[in-house]
């Protein structure tokens, strides 16, 4: 009709609840929860907890509840799309190698072991340092040749 000015209720905040959004019509207006709420809009909208569903993050992710959301992320150690595809171990051996000078990598499953190897001593996610390498292969060396002085002796 003309000359009808509609008020915009939104313009008062308190029109509506808690965390609900308020839309303004011609002659009237509504309240409405925002996606990731629930309850009367009148009232006041309550965050869901959206980590009470079990498939609320993708598999092996961990979830937390947010106002409005929820957040996936991965363990320690796993990796992938938490949201989606799900978290996987990660192969850190794989990659930058997380141990030590001459130490051997051993991807575990949401983890990773760092040994030095046979002959080698020291701390394996540092420096494993070879003072008993050369004493172990000229052991070895020795065994070899007195076996092949034997088998040409024969
Ligand atoms: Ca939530
Ligand atoms: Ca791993």
């Amino acid at each position: 009709m003309k000359g009808t000015t509609d008020i915009d209720e939104c313009s008062n905040p308190n029109v509506c609840g808690q965390n609900a959004l308020c839309q303004n019509t011609p002659g009237n207006y509504t309240c409405v929860c925002p996606e990731g709420f629930f309850g009367n809009p009148f009232d006041g909208c309550v965050d869901i907890d959206e980590c009470e569903h079990p498939n609320a993050c993708g598999p092996g992710a961990t979830c937390r509840n947010v106002v409005g959301g929820r957040e996936c992320y991965c363990p320690p150690g796993y990796e992938g799309d938490a949201y989606t595809t799900g978290c996987g171990d990660m192969d850190e051996c794989s990659r930058t190698n997380p141990c030590g000078r001459n130490a051997h990598c051993t991807n575990l499953e949401g983890s990773f072991k760092c040994a030095c190897p046979p002959g080698f001593i020291g701390d394996p996610m540092t420096d494993c340092t070879g003072s008993c390498f050369n004493h172990t292969t000229k052991n070895v060396y020795i065994l070899v040749n007195k076996s092949l002085f034997a088998e040409t002796n024969t």
